[in-house]
């Protein structure tokens, strides 16, 4: 297995944030100012961007290529320091030290941020997403989709800048996953909101939440039976060298944001919130393309090392899943009240907008 440093994350987030220090050159955001009036920034400055995934990543190509445009386009005014996972801790702790004013931008995914922000549990449920692969990267680009969830973080002082798709989940284990009844009694690892588990419940599950690093440690000794991962972080993790069967049943996509502080936002000055916006909007298209390239060629390379099976679930096992998982749709409107149902039914109906647009499109094509 591939040496993390996960144990060591106090002790590097601590010294690394001591050594680069407080280097943004403007107020972070966390009161700390001395005075009201803005200063002018000092140049260059300092931007950290906290990832969720290690080198190699969907999350880390995506940070890599904001990188670029950010110094490319501020003319080497900002500089972005990014902290692949394994440098400063925990999803939960990432999301924290965004709150905090530590880190300035950090990946922030649903599976672990629902207990904070309840309405991005959405992203957690099975069967919410399109079908269609051209469908869900429109939608995950759309701003009508960014401006959905713009409050729920907003409430929590953190400012929402953009959807990353990684990809649909998989799920492994040391059997197919066939039918729900196949979940029974089954020890699933989950994401680290309550959320996120209840999905796998409804299956007859046991999940546990368990951070991202522990997974593999966890499934070798057998304290839990399986995951869910998107492909390319399947064998990224090296979970396929513990696990015996990969089930595809594309019951949800991974989705990620990404966040900052909001006071740290709405005070940045307006040429770097310009340059900020327009970066983000200059590699929407890199994590969709990463994505697909990864999911792709991770799959073929766990293939080749003949570690897994692969099961691909059929429209009607789909379908029983599909069914049983209607309940925790309820459950996220209960636990998520007006807002939630708001999000949900906005959500469905931007889903089914792109589906009128591109069946419109697809007809006047054929017309010609
Ligand atoms: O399963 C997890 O916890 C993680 N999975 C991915 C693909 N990205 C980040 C997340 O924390």
């Amino acid at each position: 297995m591939r040496n993390f440093r996960f144990r060591l994350w106090p002790l590097w987030a601590a010294l690394i944030l001591a050594l680069t220090g407080c280097s943004d050159g403007q107020n972070t955001g966390n009161g700390d100012s001395t005075t009201d009036a803005p200063e002018a920034p000092e140049y260059p400055v300092t931007w950290r961007f906290a990832l969720e995934e290690i080198e190699g990543s969907v999350q880390h190509a995506y940070a890599e290529a904001l990188k670029e445009r950010i110094e490319e386009r501020s003319d080497g005014k900002i500089e972005m320091d990014i902290f692949p996972y394994g440098s400063l801790g925990t999803s939960s702790q990432l999301t924290e030290l965004v709150r905090n004013g530590s880190v300035n931008l950090a990946f922030a995914s649903p599976g672990h941020l629902a207990n904070t922000v309840p309405e991005i549990g959405l992203f957690t449920l099975h069967f919410v997403m399109p079908e269609d692969a051209d469908i869900t990267r429109r939608l995950l680009a759309s701003p009508n989709l960014l401006n959905l969830f713009e409050q729920p973080y907003a409430q929590h002082s953190l400012k929402l800048l953009g959807f990353v798709p990684e990809g649909w989940m998989a799920w492994t284990a040391n059997k197919a996953l066939r039918t729900p009844d196949d979940f029974q009694g089954l020890r699933i690892r989950t994401m680290t909101s309550d959320m996120a588990e209840e999905s796998y419940r409804a299956y007859g599950a046991q999940p546990s939440q368990i951070p991202y690093s522990q997974v593999y440690s966890d499934l070798q000794l057998q304290k839990i039976d399986g995951q869910s991962n998107p492909i390319f972080a399947i064998e990224e993790m090296d979970f396929y060298e513990v696990q015996s069967t990969l089930t595809i049943a594309r019951h949800a996509q991974f989705v990620s944001s990404v966040i900052s502080n909001l006071e740290w936002y709405d005070a940045l000055p307006e040429n770097q919130k310009q340059w900020l916006g327009e970066s983000l909007e200059d590699v929407a298209d890199i994590a969709w393309k990463t994505q697909e390239e990864l999911n792709q060629t991770r799959l073929q390379t766990m293939l080749e090392e003949a570690h897994l099976s692969v099961v691909q679930l059929t429209d009607e096992e789909r379908e029983a899943f599909r069914r049983a998982s209607r309940p925790v749709h309820d459950l996220y409107l209960e636990r998520t009240g007006e807002s939630g149902q708001r999000i949900m039914e906005n959500l469905q109906q931007l889903i089914e907008e792109l589906e009128t647009e591109s069946r419109t499109s697809a007809d006047s094509g054929n017309g010609d």
